[in-house]
């Protein structure tokens, strides 16, 4: 990687020039101690197995602000006084921060990258200025575009909802604004295109037609589907999950609720899903869960990496710190034969009190550290323990005979009965959680 990049007019991270690797005894906290991107596990660089990226808005649009109080991050880019100008500021500063970091995909939503207008023109018109720019820097510094996606839960209207309000004239905004924004992904070889559904769920039963509002997001998200694919967009739709927050409780509530969601409604075949492990915490489910049950689908779609913190239950979107947690989740990924199209996203903000502008730098270099420990050890795992090999052999009564023939769908309830008489009690086999647990922080 070369030294300093930049794009635009100016130099917002002048103190900061490529981020390099220096290994584990570094000391420098502006360098990687694991994420070494040419480095080969198992056949693919650590670049092309974690396909990391960083995401437009915590970083470049939030500054700290929280319930109880305002801004506390003054950024450079955040001077100019006119919206587009400000916009076009914070994209050149966005692509400096990506390309000196190293992640070669960002996401973003439409209004990170542009205002909102004054009408649905004008907001079109605004995102399409910003678009153009958008795609000659990525010209310039060959970064990639992992997903882009509609905010559909700020602007007020949303209030009740985007693609499940009450009120049909709010459907049609969210429609236009989702077309705005995959002609934008388009325009921008986006890989993905992703739905969240801050708003689309209920703060009370009393006032909701949740059967009504659930067909008319399958609906949405059909044509949502049909007007990408009218336009080329190749790549994959996903659904993130949350099940709370902030709404009440939310229509994609957890991964198997999406997956069930995707398959009664016939759209499994376009869409898939986007795990994010705060999310998965705030379900009172774990990281490797979700991404779990993805894979046992067939449809993980992709990864936004950050954590919760286990002190409450709130979204904090902290950067990932926990090996452990990165490595049940390597595990999950790699047994599935690695992320396919998707990428690892840090959808993570640095806190409010980390208002240094080197801050945001060392938060993406920890969370790509992490998964990169996280990739090693999980490889190491699965070639030198025998986790596997244990875990299917747990399983090695279907392999052959009865056990087999129940799983091919061979064997009634009236047989199994026979079979049960026949084969006397069975000898209880241990399930040896602890020695599993104790193979992970063995390899750690
Ligand atoms: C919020 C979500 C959101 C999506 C994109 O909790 O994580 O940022 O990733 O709309
Ligand atoms: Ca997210
Ligand atoms: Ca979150």
């Amino acid at each position: 990687m070369t030294a300093t990049i930049f794009v635009g007019e100016r130099e917002y991270f002048p103190a900061i020039s490529a981020i390099p690797y220096e290994g584990r005894e570094s000391d420098n906290p502006l360098a990687f101690k694991f994420y070494d991107r040419n480095k080969m596990v198992g056949g693919k660089s650590m670049q092309e197995h974690l396909r990391f990226s960083a995401c437009y808005w915590h970083t470049f649009c939030a500054k700290g602000s929280d319930p109880f109080g305002v801004d506390t991050q003054v950024f450079p880019w955040d001077s100019a006084s006119d919206s587009m100008a400000a916009a076009r500021d914070r994209m050149d500063a966005a692509f400096e921060f990506f390309t000196k970091l190293g992640v070669p995909y960002y996401c973003f939503h439409d209004r990170d990258m542009a205002p909102e207008g004054r009408s649905v023109a004008e907001s079109e018109k605004n995102l399409s200025v910003l678009v153009s720019l958008a795609a000659e820097r990525q010209q310039a510094t060959g970064m990639k575009l992992l997903w882009g996606t509609a905010n559909l839960f700020g602007h007020p209207r949303y209030m009740n909802g985007g693609a499940t309000n009450p009120d049909f004239t709010v459907v049609t905004h969210a429609a236009a604004q989702v077309k705005a924004a995959l002609d934008a992904t388009v325009a921008l070889g986006g890989e993905n295109y992703v739905f969240w559904g801050g708003r689309e769920g209920y703060g009370s039963l009393l006032n909701t037609n949740t059967q009504r509002e659930t067909e008319h997001l399958a609906r949405f998200l059909e044509m949502s589907r049909d007007y990408g694919r009218s336009i080329g967009f190749t790549g994959t739709f996903l659904i993130e999950p949350k099940p709370m927050e902030p709404t009440k409780h939310q229509y994609d509530f957890d991964a198997q609720t999406v997956i069930g969601f995707l398959r009664h409604y016939g759209l499994a075949g376009d869409f898939k899903v986007n795990v994010e492990a705060n999310h998965a915490t705030l379900a009172g489910h774990s990281f490797a869960h979700e991404l779990q049950m993805c894979t046992d689908a067939g449809l993980l779609g992709s990864v936004d990496a950050n954590r919760g913190d286990p002190q409450n239950g709130w979204d904090t979107d902290q950067f990932p710190t926990d090996l452990y947690d990165a490595v049940q989740a390597m595990l999950v990924i790699l047994e599935d034969g690695g992320l396919k199209g998707g990428g690892f996203n840090f959808d993570a903000k640095v806190r409010r009190e980390s208002t240094d502008l080197e801050d945001i730098f060392i938060g993406h270099i920890g969370g790509m550290d992490t998964f990169a420990r996280g990739l090693e050890v999980a490889y190491r795992l699965r070639e030198q323990s025998s986790l596997g090999e244990r875990k299917q052999q747990r399983y090695s009564s279907f392999d052959s005979g009865e056990g087999a023939r129940f799983e091919q769908g061979h064997l009634d309830l009236a047989a199994m009965r026979d079979l049960a008489e026949r084969g006397g009690e069975p000898l209880n086999r241990s399930g040896k959680q602890e020695w599993y647990e104790n193979v992970i922080n063995q390899y750690l």
